[in-house]
């Protein structure tokens, strides 16, 4: 299969994140993609490649211009402005909540440093440093690469995004996440086939970004397999009960999972979804490939084995569409390079058993 990557996407790499108010170690750092980089590699069956550079155009055509001008100048306006003396990383402490305004209207864009980042971001464990943007451009650069390989007819590729996307929406970064690699990879296709594209998303955490970016859009169907956010991050999003809005009523799908769900019972959830998908789409599947429902990951509480993996890549190949395979979030450093590995093994089987010679 082949495999697109950057480098640049190391130059985001930030030591600590606030969980609860406390700094703890960053959860989502450069070693994760070299150990997917580092199995496939070693696996040999697949071509690695770097993307080329896609601009903005694929950007704005998902975000809000004025986020994409605060992230790439953020960095420069703490060191210029003195406040990044005695740091490598910003993070907000005071937030736009949708309540503080009410009645008061939109609030007028904040001056200040501070209140610039509360108001793009909206948690407290995703650091913007000097590196963050030029490495979220090339995690796009890395999306539109693979979309166009399948485009060009690949019937399978994989973007190893880092950082991931699934969490930032139109106007707000959050949740590791910068610019929604997913989306943007789906608004690609849907420009370029003019077919009705799907996004699979089985990161363990709902991808509120991706859902509020195509909840009213009937051309892209959103469905998401996670832990039910009751429980888990991102905590105000992913239930059953929302299914789209407006034009896009009933093309969102959300199945939010108990605890410890093994193998056996996520597939089961996983064919559901699949089957709905192909409903609704003709086009390509765009995959967020969250490996964080690993049963040793640190932040999921799900329980897929690396044999799991590899079922889950069968299936969702056996749908039999093209797919655009986008990493997003797995957090278990020691067994994710396996995760992937299997995974992209399960959907290299099942083309090849499909394949008429
Ligand atoms: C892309 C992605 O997977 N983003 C997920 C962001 C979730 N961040 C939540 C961190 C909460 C840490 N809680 C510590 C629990 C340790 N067992
Ligand atoms: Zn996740």
């Amino acid at each position: 299969m082949r495999v697109i990557h950057s480098p640049v996407q190391a130059e985001h790499t930030y030591r600590h994140e606030v969980v609860s108010g406390l700094p703890v170690p960053a959860y989502e750092v450069p070693a994760r993609a070299a150990a997917i980089r580092d199995a496939l590699e070693r696996d040999g069956r697949h071509r690695l490649a770097e993307p080329r550079g896609w601009g903005l155009g694929p950007i704005l055509a998902v975000h809000d211009a004025d986020l994409v001008g605060y992230l790439e100048g953020a960095w420069a306006e703490w060191v210029a402005s003195g406040r990044a003396a005695r740091r490598t990383a910003i993070v907000p402490d005071t937030f736009l909540l949708a309540g503080y305004r009410g009645a008061m209207g939109e609030a007028s864009r904040p001056v200040a440093p501070e209140g610039r980042i509360g108001y793009w971001c909206f948690d407290t464990m995703t650091p913007l440093m000097e590196g963050t943007y030029r490495a979220a451009r090339a995690a796009v650069d890395v999306a539109v690469e693979v979309a166009e390989a399948v485009l060009d007819g690949e019937r399978a590729a994989y973007g190893l995004c880092r950082p991931p996307g699934h969490h930032a929406a139109r106007g707000m970064f959050g949740g590791y996440c910068y610019l929604n690699n997913a989306a943007i990879a789906a608004e690609w296709l849907v420009r370029r086939s003019r077919m009705r594209v799907g996004i699979l998303d089985v990161d363990v955490h709902h991808g509120n970004g991706t859902q509020a970016i195509f909840y009213e859009r009937a051309d892209v169907a959103y469905a998401s397999l996670h832990s039910d956010p009751q429980r888990l991050y991102p905590y105000f999003s992913g239930s059953a009960e929302e299914t789209g809005e407006g034009p896009g009523l009933g093309a969102t799908l959300n199945v939010p999972l108990a605890m410890g769900t093994d193998d056996d019972a996520y597939l089961m959830a996983l064919e559901r979804a699949v089957d709905w998908l192909l409903d609704r789409t003709d086009g390509p599947l765009v995959v967020s490939l969250g490996l964080d429902t690993f049963e040793q990951d640190p932040l999921g509480d799900l329980a897929i084995t690396h044999d799991g993996f590899r079922r889950c890549g069968e299936l969702v190949a056996g749908a039999g569409r093209p797919l655009v395979i986008v990493q997003e979030g797995g957090y278990a450093v020691a067994g994710l390079g396996e995760a992937a590995r299997q995974w992209l093994a399960g959907v290299d089987a099942r083309a090849a058993a499909h394949r008429p010679e």
